[in-house]
């Protein structure tokens, strides 16, 4: 056995040395830095709370985040679901965006395993609930209202194409929840590119609501991991909830380690890759009859709209038999995602690809009609 101690042999691992990857953040292998801290981990059995290597991520994520606690979890969706759980009893409603993450992709959990009804108010271009309509979603306490237990927000918004929420919203979206005492939940998965995009510490973002999930498994780099952060009470309900969904671990300080690595490493780089995706968006509007709206680019996300004459799937099938990867984003077009895996040099091949790839086919499309 051998530890890749490059970023190039780590993603020949993957076999996709060739493939600009562009689907996710969530796509990036561990850099040799946290490959090693891996191998060399102090660990214990986290149940017991004796791995200190999940312990010492867990008091830097709280004090990062400005909280009383933090607990380690084994990914986004479901740190999202047991603090949604932690918050809401059955039948215990929790309001989110029309466009949220826990909404769109988490497989209905808080809804099938946590009984908890959700109530949506639309997200805006800017990823932002509406104030009035979250103000009337708050129910009133009457025999046929679901009591309302939770309002769930997302930063950055990923549906909404990485858009960041400010701290000035989310401070009038407090007052609103205050008013009621309903708690504020963060979908912060990408808590450290909305900082980044807003040139505030994470604290500020974090202090405006009661707790906040983000990644490490993102653009941090990290295999996996997420933490949820929040008051201490929170926080041991959130640990008891995570068992109650299989999701507690035992010498979890191999993978802490790693995140220990991206808390270092990998958030003062942040920058670059909201700089790579500006280029491809501004590439990409040059593309004839691509759509970008360029005001929602803020951080690493672009989500683009082809030429309405092209197949959307066919498409992304022929962009990756060039080598380049992106999601589809069903009715709202494809996504791309900038990483630390993607350079400058891949950034101008994934523009060459994609204007090779839309201009030949309109042009034989054109040809075929005449
Ligand atoms: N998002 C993934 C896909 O599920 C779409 C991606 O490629 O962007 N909250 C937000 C805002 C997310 O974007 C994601 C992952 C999650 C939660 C879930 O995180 P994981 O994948 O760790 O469960």
């Amino acid at each position: 056995m051998s530890i890749a101690t490059s970023p190039q042999q780590a993603s020949h691992e993957s076999g996709e040395s060739r493939t600009i990857d562009l689907r996710s953040d969530t796509v990036t292998h561990p850099t040799p830095a946290m490959r090693i801290a891996m191998a060399e981990a102090v660990v214990g059995d986290d149940q017991y709370g004796e791995d200190p290597t999940v312990n010492e991520l867990e008091a830097q994520a709280a004090e990062m985040m400005g909280k009383q606690a933090a607990v380690f979890m084994p990914s986004g969706v479901m740190g999202n679901l047991a603090s949604v759980m932690a918050r809401c009893g059955r039948g215990v409603e929790t309001i989110l965006g029309s466009e949220s993450h826990i909404l769109w992709y988490e497989s209905g959990g808080p809804s099938t395993l946590g009984g908890v009804p959700l109530f949506t108010v639309r997200n805006n271009r800017w990823g932002q609930l509406d104030l009035d309509e979250v103000r009337a979603a708050i129910r009133e306490d009457r025999p046929g209202f679901a009591q309302t237990g939770l309002i769930c927000v997302e930063n950055t918004h990923n549906r909404c194409g990485g858009v960041v929420l400010t701290v000035e919203y989310l401070k009038d979206l407090r007052a609103i929840a205050l008013e009621r005492n309903i708690p504020i939940h963060m979908d912060g998965a990408r808590i450290f590119n909305a900082a980044a995009a807003l040139g505030v510490a994470v604290s500020e973002i974090a202090a405006e609501v009661d707790s906040v999930q983000f990644c490490l498994s993102k653009g941090l780099g990290a295999p996996v991991g997420t933490l949820v952060t929040g008051d201490a009470a929170f926080i041991e309900n959130v640990r008891k909830q995570r068992k109650v969904l299989g999701g507690a671990m035992r010498q979890s300080g191999i993978v802490a380690a790693a995140g220990l690595v991206a808390f270092e490493t990998m958030i003062g780089r942040l920058p670059e890759d909201h700089r790579r995706a500006r280029a491809l968006a501004e590439g990409l509007v040059e593309i004839p009859g691509i759509h970008v709206d360029l005001e929602t680019v803020q951080t690493n996300i672009i989500v683009f709209q082809i030429p309405t004459t092209h197949d959307r799937l066919a498409s992304i099938d022929a962009f990756k038999e060039r080598g380049l990867a992106v999601s589809d984003y069903g009715t709202k077009g494809l996504r791309m995602v900038t990483h630390y895996e993607i350079d400058d040099s891949a950034v101008s091949q994934a523009l060459a690809i994609v204007r090779e790839i839309l201009t030949r086919s309109a042009g034989d499309s054109a040809r075929a009609n005449t």
